[in-house]
């Protein structure tokens, strides 16, 4: 194992984070034996919230600070439905007060571990306030007609349910690279929305830890982490299992990562499409931030919505993107069908040609006429594109979102054409079109956020800056445009057979007037 003082930025991914050893110090942690629920281990902060010293209490029953009836309402619990039944009302006489404590119990295994966190809410939670609580949001949710409205209902509302002072979305990619969508903040925070962090910020054993615990809270990150001890279970010689637990130690790494960030709480809460980690919902605190569990359940129900809601709400999406790409290739065949000549029909369509694959520049080479629309490489260059492109391959379609990669003299000009999807309709005439797209870094709308949160950090912990960290995944975006999406180039290849048809059947007007 690597243990934390061994951790560096090196082996993020490595850090076996769902097995810490220690807790957050907000709460206690007790692995039990059933059926007596004997403490087999214990976190060694119990005197400083019950009043008993942890070596007084291994191998002693729970009955030792639980009633009967309570140890009864946990077996019950664990029996039962217990993700319902969660948390238990528990209260506990540690001289001549009563203290409160919400009791979540699961099992690990053979093992069943109990947390305790104090607590003000001494009654359960009726169903009614819960409902009333959650439902209204609900219905906004399902009814967003888009996926963005969808996430901005939600950091809206997760917000007021917490206190929250920044709650955004975060959205991972296919490669991991997670970018801000939606965000609600107190007003003077600098804004995080659209700013984009590379897959590291999260390791992938996080991630995948995220996958099946949906929710987890730091209340305040400069807590000393607890130990349980004996370290290994006696039992079973392995440490503790957390992945579960409500009160795991927090990564070291992350940590530093936060009070970089000048976090004080911190609370995420997974959104998943298709078993798949989607995205989070991310929230800060510059001070700490306790939460009840009950507040923290309706977060994590809200999670659970926006996850079964997705699946719908990116297909509509990718449906009204197509619906609109259809509109405008129908329109845009249309008009160089009934028009005179190509050339010019091509170039009256404009923007049509660029919007039909979400273009910013497009290039068209009939034989000897040339027509640029929007933002493309120089005309020198285009033709030595041209002249590589013939070279590369024998298909009728070309696309790449890294053509500086490629083509290395793409280089000079990736700010306008850092993607290529390039159209031969005709070899033999030379008649090609070509499409090009800038380079991300470029189209990411991130120029207006200025204010850097922290800078003064030196070395390796500068990494652990947000704004570093987003510097760095600008690195790894440098000369790439967003990617040509299946459909767009589909479109291009209809576009291709509707050119050639329209070719064919004037060749065939031309031939019949000759005769
Ligand atoms: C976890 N990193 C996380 C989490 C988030 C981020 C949201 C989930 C834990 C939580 O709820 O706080 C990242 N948070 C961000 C980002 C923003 C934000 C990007 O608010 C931007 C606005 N982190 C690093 C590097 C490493 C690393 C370089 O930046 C390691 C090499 C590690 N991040 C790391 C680890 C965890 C983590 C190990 C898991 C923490 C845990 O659950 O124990």
């Amino acid at each position: 194992f690597i243990i934390a003082e061994n951790l560096d930025l090196t082996n993020c991914d490595r850090e076996p984070i769902h097995i810490p050893g220690s807790i957050q110090s907000h709460g206690l942690l007790f692995v039990l034996q059933e059926p007596e629920f004997k403490i087999l281990q214990v976190s060694k902060n119990t005197y400083e919230l019950i009043g008993y010293d942890y070596e007084d209490l291994l191998n002693q029953p729970l009955t030792k600070f639980l009633s009967e009836e309570q140890i009864n309402a946990i077996a019950q619990c664990l029996d039962g439905d217990f993700e319902c039944v969660n948390p238990l009302k528990l209260s506990i006489q540690v001289e001549e007060n009563l203290l409160y404590f919400d009791g979540i119990v699961h099992r690990d295994r053979e093992m069943v571990i109990l947390e305790l966190e104090p607590t003000d809410n001494r009654e359960y939670i009726n169903f009614l306030k819960f409902y009333h609580l959650i439902n209204s949001t609900v219905s906004k949710l399902q009814n967003a007609p888009t996926l963005q409205k969808m996430c901005q209902i939600v950091v809206k509302k997760v917000r007021k349910l917490t206190g929250f002072e920044r709650v955004m979305v975060y959205k991972f990619d296919e490669d991991g690279t997670g970018c801000v969508i939606a965000e609600e903040k107190r007003d003077d925070l600098s804004p995080y929305l659209q700013l984009c962090y590379p897959h590291s910020d999260i390791p992938k054993q996080a991630r995948q830890l995220y996958s099946c615990n949906w929710l987890r809270i730091i209340p305040d990150v400069n807590y000393e982490p607890i130990e349980i001890v004996p370290a290994l279970n006696p039992l079973t010689n392995t440490t503790v299992d957390l992945s579960f637990s409500v009160l795991r130690s927090v990564s070291p790494i992350h940590i530093e990562y936060l009070k970089n960030m000048r976090v004080t709480a911190s609370m995420s809460i997974s959104i998943m499409k298709n078993k798949k980690l989607w995205g989070l919902i991310a929230c800060h605190h510059s001070s700490p931030q306790y939460l009840s569990y009950e507040i923290r359940t309706a977060c994590e129900f809200l999670g659970k919505i926006i996850s079964s809601e997705l699946v719908d709400k990116e297909a509509n999406e990718d449906f009204d993107y197509k619906m609109k790409l259809r509109f405008i290739q129908g329109k845009f065949i249309e008009s160089i069908s009934q028009a005179e000549s190509f050339m010019t029909a091509l170039a009256e369509s404009g923007s049509n040609l660029l919007e039909i694959v979400n273009a910013t520049g497009a290039f068209i080479c009939l034989e000897h006429q040339h027509i640029i629309i929007g933002n493309t490489p120089e005309i020198s260059d285009l033709h030595k594109l041209l002249a590589w492109i013939e070279n590369q391959t024998q298909d009728n379609i070309f696309s790449t979102n890294i053509l500086p990669k490629v083509y290395p003299q793409a280089e000079e000009f990736k700010d306008v054409g850092s993607g290529l999807l390039a159209l031969t309709i005709s070899r033999i005439h030379r008649n090609y079109i070509l499409w090009f797209r800038a380079e991300v870094i470029r189209t990411v709308n991130w120029g207006g956020n200025p204010n850097k949160p922290v800078e003064t950090i030196e070395n390796g912990a500068s990494r652990l800056v947000p704004r570093k960290s987003f510097e760095m995944w600008q690195e790894t975006v440098k000369n790439s445009s967003l990617p040509w999406k299946d459909y767009e180039i589909e479109a291009v290849t209809e576009l291709r057979s509707a050119i050639v048809n329209i070719v064919l059947r004037r060749a065939d007007e031309l031939a019949k007037i000759n005769i």
